[in-house]
């Protein structure tokens, strides 16, 4: 028997030596020049020989011990409300001895097979089938967790897990932890009932149902100070948000009710147009056993699980400034978390999460592991969970990404925190996601002036029937002599007291700032009443430098000969000449100048590195060896700042969200994101809508994210045509009627030279305040000769120009003047020259939003006899800049502006070559015929 085992654990032993490798070129990779990425070191596991030999010589109740690591949970109570009926025969027949030949008095021998405690006399080692038939159900199937960890492929993280699940019940709390978590919950209730009490008719969103969460926080805090870690950053939707910050955080009460008094949660000078009370978010240090930690929430929005991935862009941004994970020498998570907690509907019915999780490992996106939290009250708004989706558990996309998931009753806060407990523990093991599903219930209808019975009458007959969490925590604790039942009222009483309070200091409580804080010192709200002007021009010798630098690499490394021709040495030529600099180049200049003066730069996109259009190639690729390397990271002299590139997954809605997060972290990085076409941000509409455009009115959170659009119609149909600006200045807060400051919400350019573009990059980081800024970005003109730029465009003393006037036309001459933005430019120049029109002038919108109402009136000044003005476009009419332009024009510049541009159409652009070409030449024939 001995010596049979010794061979098959040779013929292991040769197996795994013999299995194909991944082979490390076909993976993303590199040691040295990609910064924010390096690959973790492969971790070996050996299963013990004393372990494999109990295995393999009980095959058969291993078999039935695996049985219930992967089916137990089915036949868990973890439901406090179940209205299910319990699973048949049929689903459980794996669980059955029989199922395996097993007779209930066979022996057997544990070690190997099951963790479990020493031998006691209330729990003595199982000897027999029977006996561990018991253990097993008492483990897998009890009532208050339960497991999903079987399908994940790696030896070890199986393992682990079942090794820690099998000890769960050690995590023992002391009488002092449990009367902490059982104020916090008899908090959490006082204060939905004192909402109840004195605001019967406000959608508050409760906790009620669900405050065990309380005890996840709980413990949360306590593993996190232990690990030493310094910040959580935390995505949280509306249920039971300001239960959180009210009870367990030190949001001011009084800042709820001076909202619900119809005031705003900011100070009365504070010109903001604020939110709703779910969406108050905190950002404070906490000081849990000696030691504090900062807490951050990050803002909410209605849409649920949209903050997700600002939070895990936030995530990032903190780790990339303390040093963890990459940016270091260590993985991700050694100091910041991201936990997020979800709904149950939201979590298995928005895309958005398949994204997130998709991105979790995905190197320049991760961040270590997300602890995630399903607050699964088992309905979304009416919809009960069967209605909601297709699988079994709300949670079964975690399976995505082969994160374990437990399972947990809600009313059983100490399974919570032992659950919490086993989850950080694994999530600081392996770094990474990991998901706790907590099983609770919704007290209300959606909100607590619906009628949940219209829709749910059974599952409401349970839950009005039942005791709170609370209240059943408390009575247990009572029972026990742990928390008496008079101390437990003087809790609730105290806390009750001090609501009363705040409420009567609402009407006068002003709330402090909490912008322009930490890292945002020192930044400020843009002006309302003008335009400001940055030098963002350079030495040439500085930029020259930074230009050879970007194309600069090791004897050694292997350039494709293509590259070398076309970009290398065809950008050397250009620098050296100093003239015919493009668009690439440019964009190269100002990245590499930023990140000489010390600020990181990070550029997030599809296929970034090389560039959808094949012209950026900020990242080289050895043709020998697949090695990355990205030159500009390889600056000498400067305050050494760092490119990231980020190559992104083929997500927009995540993506940008995730890059919303790291801008609206540190001001001091640009953050860019490229679509791959401007056409497919409207993936990402979510994200524009409810951070990009409005975060700062809504939250005093200003952001400095670059949006990068390739627009332009060049024949490439409906959907490789048009970023839709007509979306983007229709979300602007551009006014009709009045001047625009730079305090518009959103600053919208179409720049037509390189040289405006790496101004308006180099302006992101210069001013004194952010505004996202987007870009509608060239395809065409990435390429186009006249669209170049020459040295003196970057010198010192200049800077963008919200306006580029007609430099080539005789003012007096000028009898009409066309008005446009963007490449269309190049092919109305084009035609005037062909046309030999010398009276017609051309003037360049360049900045959209703010509409530069100054700088267009001091070029048309210019032109006293024209009687004719034009906007052109090559856009339909209902779409482009022209419905935003028109009002603007007639009412801030006083003159009549006739339309030239394709007609009015459903789709952006036509799919039929010929077509597209007479419209082209439609087009621009148009306005000097008009
Ligand atoms: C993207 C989006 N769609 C719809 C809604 C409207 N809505 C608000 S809450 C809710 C139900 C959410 O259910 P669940 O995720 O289970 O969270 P719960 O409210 O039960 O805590 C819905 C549909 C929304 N806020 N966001
Ligand atoms: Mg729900």
């Amino acid at each position: 028997m001995q010596r049979q085992f010794v061979q098959s654990k040779r013929k292991l032993a040769h197996f795994l030596s013999t299995r194909p490798r991944p082979c490390p070129h076909r993976s993303y990779h590199s040691e040295e020049g990609v910064w924010g990425f390096r690959p973790a070191a492969k971790r070996v596991y050996t299963v013990t020989d004393e372990v494999l030999e109990s295995r393999n010589s009980q095959a058969n109740v291993y078999r039935w011990v695996q049985a219930f690591r992967q089916h137990g949970h089915k036949l868990a109570a973890v439901n406090p409300i179940s209205i299910k009926a319990a699973p048949s025969q049929s689903e459980l027949q794996e669980l059955n001895p029989a199922f395996y030949g097993l007779q209930t008095h066979e022996p057997v021998r544990i070690t190997g097979l099951l963790n479990v405690p020493a031998s006691s006399p209330t729990h003595p080692i199982p000897q027999n089938v029977e006996q561990l038939e018991a253990l097993l159900h008492g483990i897998y199937c009890g009532k208050a967790v339960s497991a999903e960890f079987s399908y994940i492929e790696n030896l070890e993280e199986r393992e682990w897990l079942a090794l820690h699940f099998e000890a769960l019940g050690e995590h023992q709390l002391s009488a002092e932890a449990r009367c902490e978590i059982a104020e916090l919950l008899i908090k959490s209730q006082a204060w939905d009932n004192f909402m109840a009490l004195k605001f019967p008719t406000v959608k508050r969103y409760g906790g009620e149902g669900a405050e065990a969460m309380m005890a996840f926080f709980w413990q949360l805090l306590r593993d996190s100070v232990q690990a030493d870690l310094s910040h959580i950053v935390l995505a949280m939707p509306h249920r039971g948000r300001t239960a959180l910050q009210a009870a367990m955080l030190s949001m001011r009460p009084a800042k709820v009710f001076r909202k619900l008094s119809g005031a705003s949660e900011f100070a009365d000078d504070i010109e903001a147009m604020s939110d709703v009370i779910s969406h108050f978010h905190t950002s404070e240090q906490l000081h849990v056993l000696g030691k504090s930690i900062q807490f951050s929430m990050v803002r909410n929005s209605s849409h649920l699980e949209a903050a997700n991935p600002v939070a895990m862009g936030k995530t990032r941004s903190k780790q990339q400034h303390l040093k963890d994970g990459a940016f270091g020498n260590q993985l991700f998570g050694q100091h910041v978390l991201n936990v997020i907690l979800h709904g149950d509907a939201a979590f298995a019915g928005q895309g958005i999460n398949q994204e997130c999780l998709n991105m979790a490992y995905v190197p320049h996106f991760e961040v270590g592991g997300t602890l995630h939290l399903i607050v699964n009250n088992q309905v979304g708004f009416t919809t009960p969970g069967e209605r909601g989706r297709s699988t079994a558990y709300a949670s079964d996309l975690a399976k995505a990404i082969q994160a374990p998931v437990i399972h947990v009753n809600g009313d059983d806060p100490e399974a919570l925190a032992g659950a919490t407990n086993l989850a950080f523990r694994y999530q600081r093991e392996f770094r990474k996601d990991v998901f706790i599903d907590l099983n609770c219930f919704r007290r209300w209808g959606h909100n607590e002036l619906d009628d949940p019975t219209f829709t749910n009458p059974l599952l409401y007959k349970i839950v009005n029937q039942r005791t709170s969490v609370p209240d059943l925590y408390a009575a247990s604790l009572a029972e026990e002599g742990v928390l008496s039942k008079e101390r437990a009222k003087e809790l609730h009483d105290g806390y009750m007291a001090y609501l009363g309070e705040e409420l009567s200091l609402a009407p006068t409580y002003q709330p402090p700032p909490s912008f322009f804080e930490q890292q945002w010192a020192g930044l400020q709200l843009a002006p309302d009443n003008e335009l400001t002007y940055w030098d963002t021009g350079l030495d040439y010798s500085l930029l020259h430098y930074i230009g050879q630098q970007s194309v600069a690499f090791a004897p050694s490394f292997n350039i494709h000969p293509h590259l070398l021709k076309t970009h290398v040495t065809a950008r050397l030529k250009k620098l050296e000449a100093g003239s015919k600099i493009d668009w690439s180049t440019a964009e190269t200049l100002a990245i590499g100048s930023l990140l000489y003066q010390g600020h990181n730069v990070r550029i997030s996109g599809e296929d970034v590195g090389r560039g959808t259009f094949s012209h950026r190639h900020v990242m080289l690729v050895d043709q020998k060896t697949n090695e990355m390397f990205i030159p500009l990271n390889s600056l000498e002299g400067g305050l050494g700042g760092r490119l990231e590139v980020a190559h992104s997954i083929l997500s927009e809605e995540a993506v940008l969200g995730f890059e919303y997060g790291m801008a609206a972290d540190n001001p001091h990085n640009l953050i860019i994101w490229e679509a791959q076409f401007g056409d497919f941000a409207n993936g990402a509409q979510i994200i524009i809508d409810a951070f990009v455009v409005s975060g700062e009115t809504k939250w005093m959170e200003s952001n400095g994210l670059v949006i990068l659009l390739p627009h332009g119609y060049d024949g490439a149909a409906s959907e490789h045509s048009s970023c839709r600006i007509e979306r983007f200045l229709q979300l602007c807060d551009s006014k009709e009627t009045a001047r625009d400051g730079d305090n518009v919400n959103v600053h919208i350019v179409n720049p037509t030279t390189p040289a405006q573009y790496y101004h308006v990059l180099r302006r992101q980081l210069a001013r004194n305040f952010r505004k996202p800024l987007v870009v509608v970005a060239p395809k065409t003109l990435l390429r186009l000769p006249v669209a170049t730029s020459t040295h003196e465009d970057f010198q010192p003393g200049t800077f963008f120009h919200n306006v580029l006037g007609d430099t080539t036309v005789q003012p007096e001459q000028v009898r009409k003047v066309i008005i446009c933005s963007g490449k269309h430019y190049y092919n109305l120049a084009e035609e005037r020259a062909k046309r030999e029109v010398l009276d017609t002038a051309i003037i360049r919108l360049e900045s959209l939003c703010p509409f530069p109402q100054q700088e267009l009136q001091a070029q048309l000044a210019q032109y006293a006899n024209v009687q004719t003005f034009i906007w052109s476009q090559e856009e339909h009419r209902n779409m482009g800049a022209w419905s935003f332009v028109r009002p603007r024009f007639e009412n801030l510049i006083g003159k009549q502006i006739q339309y030239c541009g394709r007609a009015e159409a459903p789709t952006p652009a036509t799919g039929i070559g010929k077509v597209h070409k007479r419209e082209a030449d439609e087009v621009v024939a148009a306005p000097f015929e008009l």
